[in-house]
């Protein structure tokens, strides 16, 4: 179906999804999960670097990279998919964003409050006692670097990310999911679809009876339940779709 026919849909659809991954945000220069390890980071998996056990062997490495990473973001800026996304939901009232990203962009190119299934880079938090924690002020980034300490238990402060190993915030999930449970258009951007929970997300929308929308430049885990395929990168095709 021509992208011309998808924004027909999009006119007609009574509640849209927009479900986003990394490749959302790369057109904003922000290196995909995978792309981030680079430097003192390169010899690492991400899969073992975004863990619990990571933190707990070498909290200066952790701390340091998600550092580095949202030193990255602010350096950015939302780009033209992003904004598009927030001019889908100026459309369509009944519009979730829900995204893997642990970015701001979304929030920054006008989106009201996309749902973050995977945590953010800017909500820091204790990793005992679990008590919210303020961002350090800017300084030097790209090596190890110290958490500060939890100013209510001295315990050290970690990033507010959910890393492989750990549940997805109940509400967090159980909000994707009854939203994609009822929506009539679900598009997903810029995700490769392999991790879940995350994942399920499309699938919830196919089976309720969504028509479900991919937008992304390569073959993904998730063709297999995208109705349509707009094989193009998120800062080209989204514009499109939307007046
Ligand atoms: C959990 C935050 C259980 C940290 C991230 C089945 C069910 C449940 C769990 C599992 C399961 N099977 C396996 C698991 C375990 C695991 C998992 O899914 N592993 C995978 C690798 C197989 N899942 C978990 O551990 C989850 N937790 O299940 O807990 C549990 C239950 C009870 C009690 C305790 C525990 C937690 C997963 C969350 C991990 N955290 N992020 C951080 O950012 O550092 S995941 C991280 O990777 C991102 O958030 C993102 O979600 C993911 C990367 O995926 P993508 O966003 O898709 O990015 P990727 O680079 O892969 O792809 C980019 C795509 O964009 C590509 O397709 C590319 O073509 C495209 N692209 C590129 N440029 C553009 C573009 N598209 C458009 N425009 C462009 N310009």
């Amino acid at each position: 179906m021509p992208e011309r026919d998808v924004a027909e849909l999009l006119r007609d659809a009574k509640r849209v999804v927009v479900f986003t991954g990394a490749g959302m945000s790369a057109e904003s220069g922000v290196p995909t999960f995978r792309d981030a390890l680079t430097g003192l980071w390169s010899r690492f998996d991400p899969k073992s670097l975004a863990t619990p056990e990571a933190f707990a062997a070498d909290p200066a490495l952790v701390w340091g990279w998600y550092e580095w990473r949202r030193a990255e973001v602010e350096r950015v800026r939302p780009n033209p998919g992003h904004e598009a996304v927030a001019a889908i939901e100026a459309h369509v009232a009944d519009t979730v964003v829900i995204t893997q990203n642990v970015d701001d962009l979304h929030e920054r190119a006008g989106s009201r409050g996309p749902i973050h299934l995977h945590g953010s880079l800017f909500s820091p938090r204790c990793s005992s006692c679990g008590k919210p924690a303020g961002l350090p002020a800017p300084g030097e980034v790209g090596g190890r670097m110290e958490p500060p300490a939890c100013a209510h238990c001295g315990a050290p402060v970690r990033p507010g990310v959910v890393w492989f190993g750990e549940q997805l915030p109940t509400s967090a999930l159980s909000a994707a999911t009854e939203a994609a449970f009822g929506c009539d258009l679900l598009f997903t951007v810029g995700t490769s679809g392999v991790v879940y929970p995350a994942a399920e997300i499309p699938y919830v929308a196919a089976r309720s009876g969504a028509v479900v929308v991919q937008v992304n430049p390569e073959a993904t885990a998730l063709d297999a339940v995208s109705d349509i395929n707009l094989r193009g990168t998120a800062a080209e095709v989204l514009p499109d779709l939307v007046d």
